[in-house]
């Protein structure tokens, strides 16, 4: 993996380990035992140049490459799956889209702000009655003399709560029915955010509704480039790719805790690494580490060169995701009765992939995704 990185790619990634390091393993404990996110961790990553790293450096980005994101993922989510997802929500969902759907004023009014972490934006596709089949959503944007008026929920929206900024996807008659994007702002009249509290999961990571009761917006809040869920699955795609990194990134740090417990941990006279069971164990887990990292490292290569298809993202995003899920599961095993502690983290995380093998298309939709590429048969419905 080293060997293939480029100089550049290394620089950005141990930039992110050393942030990933100083500034969020020491608040995880904390964050996730009292399920608080603190919103400065939003300047601070921008600070660090984390936020838009795909995006041109005249709107506030980095200007680098798909596989400098992932790797970025995989050192924050090497921490905390929340933390990388407030971050790949701002980069991927946000940024993303205001930049390639964007009007010029748009890209200029909210990038530099979104990069620098100054704003803290959201993406609402879910809705209470449409999670798998985001077709299916009932919000609306219907034509007022100067704009739209937006009107419906979107529920499980990860940063809503403390957000300035809301990329939310909406049916508009004047447009055939069409999906399109609209951004809100926060302060917006009949807008609200309420907090979805007592999650087991994801606990650092804020997540909330957004309700649209009206919400009255001038023609300058619509997405002007993007049409039909087509819209909202570019940027999915690329928060995928960034997911299929950062579990891995999870699954290494139960990896290498598992080693070191198995190293320490004395029964029957001898280590537990010393025992086959326990290394078979670690020997799957380096195994499926290194093959998934494989994977979405090729898979970034393409992204950087236009080659990449969506199955493609499908395959690392489910294979990884659920890999990870397993890794995890096993690590709080070998850890016995430790394992269910915060301070041994394996836990944290098995709990916190529970979402990720969930969110942005869950295992079994994209096992169809590629099932309907193979056979040319959709299986949905
Ligand atoms: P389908 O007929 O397949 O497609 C409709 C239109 O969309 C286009 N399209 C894509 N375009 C680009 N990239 C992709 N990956 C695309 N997939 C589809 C397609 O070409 C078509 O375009 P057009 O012009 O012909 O209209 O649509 P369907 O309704 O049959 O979709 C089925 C399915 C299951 C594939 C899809 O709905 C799906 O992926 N469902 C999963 C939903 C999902 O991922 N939700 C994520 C919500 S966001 C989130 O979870 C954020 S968590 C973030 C965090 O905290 O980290
Ligand atoms: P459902 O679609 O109801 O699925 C339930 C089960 O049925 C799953 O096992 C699924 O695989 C299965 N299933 C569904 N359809 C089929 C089928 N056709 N065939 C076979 N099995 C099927 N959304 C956003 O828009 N923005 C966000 O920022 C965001 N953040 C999130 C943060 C968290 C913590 C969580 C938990 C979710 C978040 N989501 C977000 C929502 C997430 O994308 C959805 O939860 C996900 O897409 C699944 O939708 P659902 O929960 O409605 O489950």
């Amino acid at each position: 993996m080293e060997d293939q990185l480029s100089d550049e790619e290394r620089m950005i990634r141990d930039a992110a380990a050393a942030f990933a390091a100083d500034k969020l393993s020491p608040r995880i404990e904390h964050a996730y035992m009292n399920e608080e996110t603190d919103p400065s961790i939003f300047r601070e990553m921008g600070a660090a140049g984390l936020l838009g790293v795909t995006i041109p450096e005249e709107y506030g980005g980095v200007g680098a490459g798909y596989v400098s994101y992932g790797l970025v993922a995989r050192e924050v989510e090497r921490v905390d799956s929340g933390y990388r997802s407030m971050m790949s929500v701002q980069s991927s969902l946000v940024m993303h889209p205001i930049y390639a759907y964007g009007s010029e004023e748009q890209r200029k009014k909210f990038l530099p702000k979104l990069a620098s972490g100054e704003y803290i934006g959201c993406f609402g596709l879910t809705e209470p009655d449409a999670g798998s089949d985001p077709g299916g959503m009932k919000t609306r944007a219907d034509k007022t003399d100067g704009g739209y008026r937006l009107t419906g929920s979107k529920m499980w929206i990860s940063n809503s709560p403390i957000a300035d900024v809301f990329v939310v996807w909406a049916k508009s008659a004047a447009h055939g029915g069409k999906i399109r994007g609209f951004v809100l702002e926060k302060g917006m009249k009949g807008l609200s955010a309420p907090k979805i509290g007592g999650k087991l999961s994801l606990r650092a990571s804020i997540t909330g509704e957004i309700v649209m009761d009206g919400v009255e917006v001038g023609e300058d809040a619509l997405l002007p480039n993007a049409e039909g869920l087509g819209g909202p699955f570019g940027c999915l795609n690329r928060a995928r790719y960034g997911i299929s990194w950062g579990a891995m990134g999870a699954a290494e740090d139960c990896w290498h805790r598992a080693r070191q417990y198995g190293l320490d941990r004395k029964q029957f006279d001898k280590p537990l690494a010393q025992t086959q069971l326990f290394q078979k164990k670690l020997a799957d887990m380096q195994t499926e580490i290194a093959l998934g990292l494989q994977g979405s490292l090729r898979v970034g290569r393409l992204f950087d060169e236009g080659r990449m298809a969506p199955e493609m993202i499908s395959l690392v995003k489910r294979n990884n995701c659920g890999k990870a899920l397993d890794i995890a599961r096993q690590a709080r095993d070998m850890h016995g009765g430790n394992g269910i502690q915060i301070e041994y983290h394996v836990m944290r995380h098995a709990q916190n992939l529970e979402t990720v093998n969930t969110y942005e298309g869950t295992h079994d939709v994209h096992a169809l995704i590629l099932g309907r590429a193979q056979t040319g048969l959709q299986a949905f419905f």
